[in-house]
């Protein structure tokens, strides 16, 4: 490892993406204004391209929003782009006509359109990402910090990591290439997400007490694409990484010109790490350090000491640094099954900064929920017998490109009807092979069984369930709506991978 270039810049903590200003705007607590937060477009450069991408930023510039404790999420967006948008909280509760997804109730803002929002918001690490199309991919993504008053007692600097894939074609070409279909029939798919359920379809009716059975599985022997699974044989069937990006990006550089924030001698260090990838899942690699993991999700589990961290798409991993007294320390994420990697890197006044490679030696594995097994939440959702059990089964091919959740594919769906008050437990299984980071709006669950095994495990909004593997979560249906469940692999939400959940009662 050598110097690299002094053309680098090394980034003033409070001004960085990569650090969190300490309760910079306490006084919005109080003030009668809400935040602006803008969704406009941006340029970056990326590996010495220039790229015209969009971004969510505050009146500042700087990217995301950062709420200080007790403060709510008064926040008026704005529209800039060309495109109707609409942007979703990601792992927030608000009520569903505030979540940001295309309901008919809550359609996209137009260009040039505002919406308010007004919530009380749950405090950790969250992200903010658009619902509309596939503008996710082209970075309509940004951290969403909520501190609390336990943070603001805390003797550490915060340093934010947010994660992304990054290629220079369209995500419309990006799909097409994927699905085998023109760039303009990937655009339409894509605008299938913003269709909803038909009203007309017959809701599936809540089960009081007893398991719906395993009805939505019917009609799984035909689907096409699983007739390989007979021969499936180890990890070499698996399929991963289908897009090939040009880039990976932490906190919006690569590792030619990466981040370096600069830290204290000895620094106690909060890293809150957001893999705001579209398809790309990474095992955080803290370079020798041993790190403390507080919370996933942003949701406090029980501190479990951790090297080498799995993190699915969507999903967040808060970690407690100790450093050495100087140095510099690479933070890097590994692209799973893969020798590419992104990172940023921590570093005392003076420290030689190393030149680190975008890609590496060893070849990752894929990602697993070994580390799932040893979470605990804190706060663990109160014992009690389900009121209703739903089977959910993911399948899926690369050849037809369709992805779908019990056999049905969004936005032709049989929504799952929730009373409020209920304990949900859903049973995903994974008949297919790719991993599915499958996400709950609105709501927390608690991961309850692995493959048949079971925890008391983390409470989170975006679990991985690995290749042919097994899921069981929960959750208390206590935020009445329509909610999307999804896939958070864009491209397989994009062609089917969504379902919503409904509350009885909620007018559609
Ligand atoms: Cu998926």
């Amino acid at each position: 490892m050598s110097q690299h270039p002094s053309r680098r810049r090394v980034l003033g903590s409070a001004l960085a993406l990569g650090t969190a200003p300490l309760w910079p705007d306490l006084a919005h607590a109080a003030s009668a204004a809400p935040r602006r937060l803008i969704a406009g477009t941006r340029s970056l450069e990326v590996n010495k391209r220039a790229a015209t991408l969009f971004g969510l930023t505050d009146e500042a510039g700087q990217p995301g929003i950062v709420l200080a404790p007790t403060e709510r999420f008064r926040v008026e967006l704005v529209n800039q782009t060309r495109n109707h948008t609409i942007i979703h909280w990601h792992g927030q509760m608000p009520p569903w006509t505030q979540d940001g997804f295309p309901w008919p109730e809550t359609p996209p803002l137009t260009p040039g359109g505002t919406r308010n929002y007004d919530y009380a918001p749950i405090p950790g690490t969250f992200w903010m990402h658009s619902h509309q199309g596939m503008q996710e991919q082209s970075l309509m993504t940004a951290p969403l910090i909520v501190h609390s008053a336990a943070d603001s007692r805390a003797d550490h600097q915060e340093v934010v990591l947010m994660l992304h894939d990054f290629s220079f074609r369209t995500p419309d070409a990006l799909l097409a290439k994927l699905a085998g279909i023109t760039p303009g029939a990937a655009h339409a798919m894509g605008r299938s997400t913003e269709s909803v359920p038909a009203p007309s379809l017959p809701p599936r009716q809540p089960a009081d007490g007893s398991s719906m059975g395993m009805s939505g599985m019917s009609g799984m022997s035909g689907m096409s694409g699983m007739s390989g699974m007979g021969g499936m044989s180890g990890m070499g069937a698996m399929d991963i990484n289908d897009i090939a990006y040009d880039a990976f990006l932490a906190n919006d550089r690569t590792l030619a010109d990466p981040a370096v924030v600069r830290v204290g001698r000895s620094a106690r260090v909060r890293l809150r790490v957001i893999n705001g990838s579209s398809s790309s899942q990474f095992w955080l690699d803290l370079g020798g350090l041993t790190g403390t993991i507080i919370a996933v999700d942003g949701h406090a589990v029980r501190p479990i000491s951790a090297r080498t961290i799995p993190l699915a798409i969507a999903q967040r991993v808060d970690i407690l640094l100790t450093l050495p007294a100087s140095g510099a320390f690479p933070i890097l994420a590994r692209l799973e099954a893969s020798r590419q990697r992104t990172g940023i890197i921590l570093a005392t006044a003076g420290a030689a900064i190393p030149r680190i490679d975008a890609v590496g030696l060893d070849q990752t594995p894929p990602i697993d929920n070994s580390l799932e097994a040893r979470l605990t939440a804190l706060t663990q959702l109160a014992p009690r017998p389900p009121d209703q059990t739903q089977q959910i089964v993911m399948q899926g091919s690369m050849k037809p490109y369709v992805w779908t959740l019990n056999g049905e594919t969004w936005p032709n769906i049989t929504p799952l009807m929730l009373k409020t008050g209920q304990r949900i437990v859903l049973d995903l299984h994974n008949r297919s092979m790719m991993a599915h980071p499958m996400h709950l709006h609105g709501h927390a669950f608690q991961v309850i069984a692995l493959n048949q095994t079971p925890i008391h495990g983390a409470v989170r909004d975006t679990v991985l369930v690995p290749a042919m593997g097994h899921v069981r979560i929960a959750f208390d249906a206590n935020n009445p709506g329509r909610w999307a469940f999804h896939c958070h692999n864009l491209y397989h939400m994009m062609t089917g991978m969504m379902t919503e959940f409904r509350y009885q009662g909620v007018a559609v």
